[in-house]
């Protein structure tokens, strides 16, 4: 969508419009979306589009960030030089992805700081299934090869959003998450192939991380409250079944290759369907994480105000810093 065709989103909010001009914008928003082109931030957009961007970004970037925790528990622990530079690097990269994710939402006029006070507050969310924990090394396995991986499944439509600066940003984000995956699957593999001990560990990860996986695609579609709308506006390209039913099937193949069993009785190809049937999902779990009654709900968010706390005096030196750049330039 040009930039230039109409009203910049600030002007178009100060001024009052009347009621054909803000048809016209409406119709030009329709008519972007229909044509598949992207919405840009100096764009009119409708406020209820803009806030489900706010909240589903917000809630992406938080998922990274928060996202860090589990994996961070193992980088002290890892086996060898190379899984510890692998771990350390993947870990890093999540933080990258919060970064880019908080800016993408930032072009839509909210502040930074006033996300991550929500999410302090407990007034935004982050994904379900970071409130488990690593209890083992291959947890890092599982969580790469699981978690990554329907991340990946659920975020490569994202690169087709219809809102520019989050589409733009998945696309580095998935060339990222694609290597997350990788790596947890090679690790799961190394260990599938070792020891007895060593396998049994893995498929114990499996077991736990499996069912939590399904659950990060959302609830089932009609329990979707935000689905429909967000599909009609191009947000999101798929409902949530669907994607989670891309996943069962491009998992399933795997775990025959990395030989490890996935834990559901009711799991088979059904021909009829040209897709895997699935046991049903524990949703009342998911809702109770969601409360905030999941393992480590109340670990996740103390570290996270406490490194946030910590990191006080790097946000006002920089903050300084540009001050005095800003000076030096005027
Ligand atoms: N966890 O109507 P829907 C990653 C909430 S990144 C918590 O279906 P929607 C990378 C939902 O917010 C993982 N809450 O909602 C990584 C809504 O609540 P509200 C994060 C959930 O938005 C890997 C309510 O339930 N990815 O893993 C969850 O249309 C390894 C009703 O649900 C993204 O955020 C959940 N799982 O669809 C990092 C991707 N599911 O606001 C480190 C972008 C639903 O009404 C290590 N987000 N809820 O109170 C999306 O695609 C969508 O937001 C969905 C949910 C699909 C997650």
């Amino acid at each position: 969508m040009t930039t230039t065709a109409q009203p910049a989103a600030s002007a178009a909010q100060t001024s009052p419009l009347d009621e054909d001009a803000l048809a016209g914008l409406a119709a030009a928003f329709d008519a972007a979306l229909a044509a598949d082109s992207r919405i840009e931030p100096r764009d009119w957009m409708p406020d209820a589009y803009r806030a489900t961007l706010v909240r589903q970004m917000a809630q992406h970037a938080h998922s990274e960030i928060i996202g860090m925790q589990p994996e961070a528990n193992w980088i002290t622990r890892a086996p060898s030089l190379r899984r510890k530079a692998i771990l350390m690097a993947k870990v890093q990269d999540e933080a990258g992805h919060g970064l880019y994710l908080y800016s993408a939402a930032e072009t839509l006029g909210v502040d930074r700081d006033e996300l991550l006070d929500k999410l302090h507050a407990g007034r935004q969310r982050y994904s379900s299934i970071f409130n488990y924990p690593t209890l083992t090394w291959a947890d890092v396995g599982a969580i790469g090869w699981l978690v990554d991986g329907a991340a990946i499944t659920n975020q490569v439509p994202l690169c087709r959003c219809s809102y520019g600066p989050y589409a733009r940003a998945m696309v580095r984000i998935c060339k990222e998450e694609s290597f997350h995956q990788r790596q947890g699957y090679e690790l799961l593999l190394a260990l599938s192939r070792g020891t007895p001990a060593q396998h049994d560990m893995a498929q114990d990860a499996v077991n736990r991380w499996w069912w939590p996986s399904l659950m990060m695609f959302g609830p089932p579609d009609d329990e979707s409250a935000h689905s429909a709308q967000s599909m009609a506006w191009k947000i999101k390209r798929h409902s949530n079944d669907e994607l989670r039913q891309r996943f069962v099937d491009i998992c399933v193949p795997q775990a025959e290759v990395l030989g490890l069993t996935l834990p559901d009785p009711d799991l088979r190809w059904n021909e009829s369907r040209g897709a895997h049937d699935y046991g049903p999902i524990d949703w009342t779990e998911f809702q109770e994480v969601l409360r905030g009654n999941g393992p480590c709900n109340e670990q996740r968010l103390e570290r996270r105000k406490a490194a946030h706390e910590r990191g006080a005096w790097v946000r006002e030196a920089a903050t300084a810093y540009a001050a005095k750049h800003r000076e030096e330039e005027a």
